[in-house]
């Protein structure tokens, strides 16, 4: 078995390529021993091995020295994985072979999977986002529009009983939100059991539908050890979203939940990935998370901000963002989530680099304007209405003094 070969030809229909970056002392010798630990072999030869078995050796064609860093050598290696080597359907199981225990290994201190590519056959046993950005749209009816759907998270995130998270969403639907959804860490503690949440949420909704004569949607946070069950209420009490913390939930529960077919638009919170891809030099990266995220069947994928609260340098999103829309042998795109510390005042630059085709979502850009939830509401629909005729934030909040008080708030 020979786990480097350096310039071979790789056949990208029936090998996974995932790019790493690496810090270790001797680059080709550990590299090999990453492609042996991430397929079919360990630390030493072993007597077990049979003759079919080598099939399934993964190999690095691909090695470049980068530079010396704390008295290892960095460099970024291509590593082919046959496909044969995965379980169809399975985002848990690719990330066992290729972010599995390569990521710990002694002899690689520093290990980055930047980057993968799957090969059509492969991506063709996952179902993806069953709405994706076209079926989101049509059953919001902004098909036509194409307008950026406006979001909400209801603050405070943890705290509030159902009565007044309905109040809040109400409002927020009322003001103009298309979305209300739960915080990540809000599931169902005592002061917000979840089935009564959802009952009073979405009784709130249906009143904010019949008085506005728009579409509205409600994700309820169903991340918990439960989560078919939760899935399960919210659909018989017809709920239309569910949203799922992908990372703590782990991928075989969000991939498990989409292939249950509630029928029902999967929305995805990323809640600790920076644990996992914000040190530069090793984990997993963003981009390879929203790739898997959209496979697993996330159909509204949080990918970043650039502004606002959250770090995500400008580069990553368009990443994140191209690996969820770009396309994927006809896999659905994800709607993109742009979140963490927006108002209104954010939207034009937004959408300049992420198009139209966007959730903007604002919590405390929403409910922490000064005269409120619906007037804060109102101001983020108004500031995305005037991105959408071409005028200028400071232009449209002369006639339009919810917009006005957001800017003046927080420009
Ligand atoms: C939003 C919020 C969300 C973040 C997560 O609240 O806290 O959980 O969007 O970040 P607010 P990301 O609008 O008050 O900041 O989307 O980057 O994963």
């Amino acid at each position: 078995m020979d786990f480097v070969k350096l310039g071979e030809d790789v056949d990208k229909d029936n090998y996974l390529i995932a790019d790493f970056y690496i810090e270790t002392d001797d680059i080709l010798k550990n590299a090999g021993e990453l492609a042996k630990e991430s397929s079919n072999g360990t630390w030493t030869p072993l007597k077990t091995a049979k003759g079919y078995t080598s099939n399934l050796s993964a190999f690095v064609f691909y090695a470049k020295e980068l530079y010396e860093i704390e008295g290892n050598k960095a460099a970024y290696i291509k590593v082919a994985y046959p496909i044969e080597l995965f379980e169809d359907n399975s985002v848990p199981q690719v990330l066992s072979d290729i972010a599995g225990n390569i990521l710990g290994m002694k002899i690689i201190p520093k290990a980055r999977l930047f980057d993968i590519e799957i090969p059509q056959r492969y991506i063709k046993t996952f179902k993806g986002p069953k709405f994706g950005i076209e079926g989101v749209r049509k059953y919001m009816r902004t098909d036509k529009t194409r307008r950026p759907h406006v979001g909400t998270i209801v603050k405070p995130k943890v705290g509030l009983n159902p009565e007044d998270t309905a109040t809040i969403s109400y409002e927020s639907w009322y003001g103009g939100c298309d979305f209300v959804k739960d915080d990540e860490n809000l599931t169902n503690q005592r002061f917000c059991p979840f089935e009564d949440r959802v009952i009073k949420v979405l009784d709130a909704l249906d009143r904010a539908e019949s008085e506005t004569g728009e579409k509205k949607l409600y994700a309820p946070n169903i991340t918990g050890v439960d989560m078919t069950e939760r899935a399960q209420f919210v659909k018989d009490h017809g709920g239309a979203c569910i949203m799922v913390d992908i990372l703590v939930a782990g991928f075989s529960k969000v991939q498990e939940i989409r292939d249950q077919g509630f029928d029902m638009i999967i929305h995805g919170h990323r809640a600790m990935h920076a644990a996992i891809t914000r040190y530069e030099r090793h984990g997993i990266s963003m981009p390879v998370l929203s790739l898997l995220s959209r496979l697993s069947g996330i159909d509204q994928m949080h990918i970043g901000t650039v502004v606002g609260k959250m770090e995500g340098e400008l580069t990553e999103v368009l990443k994140n963002k191209e690996k969820i829309v770009s396309d994927l042998f006809g896999m659905n795109p994800c709607f993109p989530v742009n979140s963490g510390g927006l108002h209104p005042g954010h939207i034009p630059e937004i959408v300049q680099f992420m198009g139209d085709d966007t959730i903007i979502q604002a919590g405390g850009g929403i409910h922490g304007h000064p005269d409120g939830t619906i007037k804060g509401a109102t101001a983020m629909r108004q500031a995305v209405d005037a991105v959408m005729e071409g005028v200028s934030l400071q232009e449209y909040a002369k006639t339009h003094k919810e917009l006005k008080k957001a800017l003046e708030k927080w420009q």
